[in-house]
């Protein structure tokens, strides 16, 4: 592969010409306070690139073109308005990160910012927190590396055992969140091992480094812990939640944490889940060790989030009772009221675990007393591991549009008052391994702000910062590659939401009984007749029956259920016929060929984009697009032939079928 030495000054979204529309103006600056003085900072430096002014003084009797003022009162800390009269642009904020979003808003407006009149507008963030969690290990671990589930080389924060003490790396990766809305990074993989465990005591010092890399763009600091951080870090002899021992020890290390950050956010915490501890070893309650952590915390205005991915992962593939996908609304439904104020349930946006196509998590729509975050997955764990395009803003979107009450009940995004994306950058030269994938990143921070934003118009705004001036072929051409690769990564690997058929321990590339007599619960039934996961109130697992309706209506019969999530609450025969008028087994060929079909169309299309992308970027798509081909010939070819030697049915247009 043709890879570049790492470096953080690499293509990404703000390159410098992104900034000259407005580094050729004169712009007053009224702000105080070190994100202002970022501001400051990032318009000083594109004047000095670009022939601009930064106008000094309070600017009294001067002429400007743009305004950034801090002081109206009535705005939250992170709202700002932005208008246009007689030739100045203004944009007003209340705080630093106000002004400093602003200023990204006019960066994005471009030379739009500066021509015709512009009527005033409020801009302020839908979510409270928008966070990215990054599953880095300190120390590499010997299964999973340095990066959990990470396919954008090392962690930007440390690197064998230690902090990387890289500050400009960190403060450039804040600029790019910033730029996108995003305003809280977790700097430590949820599965908190030994060495990661010292972050929170002896070790805060290395956070606190980082943190302060972030602060200046407005982004806060939280830590991954281990609940049995009394244990293994404090030496008592239990982390039994309700022990006044317990709780002093947790009271006392939080406050060496607020000594060091005094900004920080929180913890993030997975408890109970996939051999994490958590309180069900002393016999209480996800309540009860959350709200102890959340007591410890609230003295300073932090938070917890709690993960709801809780299952059993020891399971018995002949047990057809337990469902994996029932496991987070069983546990914590029934807990909705009993969280403290401070204290946020963090739930992946389906049942499962972030496949291709899941229903949207009943949890969503079921703890109405408690405080929700949803959580996406940014890094493509089983999306293609940023070899492959697929750009998931549609399927967030259609996430957060969901409507657990049905057509008059409030969506998922207005349910939320936290999004949570773990993030897909590391320390390759394009941030994220496939230049491609950034895409998922801004859109990720976009959607947290306006969870009702178009994602394609969101695609558009990071096509115009990544690529500024971009001709209309480039535009059209990214388009292309990207508006439907979700939709065509869909189509070449499982189907009909079945999900999983992933090789196992990696999860990339095709085994479609791969995970079929595993201990984790991931299982699609198939036999000679049919597949799919039974998961109806009246023959299944009662899955279906954790809506409410209109949706438990809905996913109850295979009649009105979905045809892409079909195989996900049904087991039906291979010649079901699909709401589509297709049988599955016919539906399942015919997405396997369209899908390769797709992928050598966009890659078609990016190859036709060489004379306008640099080449260091377009060769290193274009190579992974090599990669992503034959990537989806092999799922097609192992998926319809799996299928066609259980069903035995052949397929209607008498193609290629092993
Ligand atoms: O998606 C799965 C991953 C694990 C991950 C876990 C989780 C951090 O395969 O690697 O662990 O989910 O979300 O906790």
């Amino acid at each position: 592969m043709n890879r570049a030495e790492p470096s953080w000054t690499d293509p990404a979204w703000l390159p410098p010409e992104a900034f000259r529309p407005l580094g050729t103006r004169r712009t007053l600056i009224r702000g105080t306070g070190p994100v202002a003085g970022t501001v400051r900072g990032e318009v000083a430096e594109a004047c000095a690139r670009f022939g601009g002014e930064v106008v000094r003084g309070d600017g009294t009797g001067a002429a400007y073109d743009l305004l950034l003022e801090m002081g109206d009162g009535g705005l939250g800390e992170e709202d700002f308005t932005c208008a246009r009269h007689g030739g100045t642009t203004t944009v007003t904020a209340s705080g630093g990160r106000g002004l400093l979003y602003g200023l990204f808003h006019v960066v994005r407006l471009g030379e739009k910012a500066f021509a015709g009149p512009r009527p005033g507008e409020v801009h302020r963030p839908a979510t409270a927190v928008r966070m990215l969690d990054h599953w880095d290990n300190v120390a590499v671990h010997p299964v999973m590396g340095q990066v959990e589930r990470g396919y954008a080389g090392g962690s930007l924060f440390w690197r064998e055992g230690r902090a990387r003490g890289e500050p400009g790396r960190v403060r450039a990766y804040a600029r790019l969140l910033a730029a996108c809305g995003i305003n809280a990074v977790c700097v430590n993989n949820v599965n908190v091992h030994a060495t990661e465990a010292h972050l929170l005591t002896d070790r805060i010092g290395e956070v606190a480094a980082i943190a302060g890399a972030l602060r200046p763009y407005g982004v806060r600091t939280h830590l991954s812990v281990t609940f049995a951080a009394p244990v293994v870090l404090g030496g008592l002899s239990t982390a039994d939640p309700l022990e006044a021992a317990v709780r002093q020890w947790w009271a006392r290390a939080v406050r060496g944490v607020y000594d060091a950050i005094p900004d920080f956010g929180g913890f993030v915490v997975k408890a109970d889940s996939e051999g994490q501890p958590g309180p069900f070893t002393y016999g209480r309650s996800h309540a009860d060790g959350t709200n102890m952590l959340a007591a410890a915390l609230a003295p300073h205005g932090g938070t917890v989030h709690w993960r709801a991915f809780v299952y059993d992962h020891r399971q018995d593939w002949r047990d057809r009772t337990t469902d994996r996908a029932r496991a987070a609304h069983d546990h914590f439904a029934p807990l909705d009221g009993e969280f403290a104020d401070n204290a946020v349930l963090q739930v992946k946006h389906g049942p499962m675990d972030f496949q291709v196509r899941e229903p949207v998590s009943p949890v969503l729509g079921a703890l109405p007393r408690t405080r929700l975050a949803v959580e996406v997955q940014a890094t493509q764990e089983y999306t293609g591991q940023q070899r492959h395009v697929c750009w998931l803003g549609p399927m967030w979107s259609e996430v957060l549009g969901f409507r657990p009450q049905g057509g008059a009940g409030p969506a998922v995004g207005e349910l939320a008052g936290h999004l949570v994306a773990v993030s897909n950058a590391g320390d390759d030269p394009f941030w994220t391994g496939h230049p491609l994938a950034q895409a998922n990143l801004y859109t990720f921070g976009r959607l947290a702000w306006r969870p009702d934003a178009d994602p394609y118009r969101v695609l558009d705004e990071w096509i115009g910062l990544t690529f500024p001036s971009a001709p209309e072929r480039l535009v059209t051409g990214l388009h292309a590659v990207l508006d439907g690769s979700w939709r065509t990564y869909e189509k070449y690997t499982a189907p009909l939401g079945v999900g999983f058929m992933v090789q196992p321990g990696h999860h990339y590339g095709p085994s479609v009984d791969g995970y079929e007599y595993s201990p984790w619960g991931t299982y699609h039934f198939a036999d000679r007749d049919g597949i799919g996961v039974d998961r109806s109130a009246a023959t299944g697992t009662g899955y279906a029956a954790q809506y409410a309706e209109p949706w438990a209506g809905v996913y109850e019969s295979a009649a009105t259920c979905p045809d892409e999530l079909l195989l996900f609450f049904h087991h039906v025969p291979y010649g079901h016929v699909l709401r589509s008028g297709k049988t599955v087994v016919q539906h399942v060929y015919d997405a396997h060929f369209e899908g390769v079909e797709e992928v050598e169309e966009a890659r078609r299309v990016w190859a036709g984009l060489a004379d306008l992308v640099e080449p260091v970027r377009h060769t290193r798509v274009a190579e992974l697009f090599e990669e992503q081909l034959r990537s989806a010939g092999e799922w097609r070819d192992q998926i319809n032939s799996y299928f066609l030697r259980k069903s035995g049915v052949p397929d209607a247009h008498g193609r290629r079928i092993y």
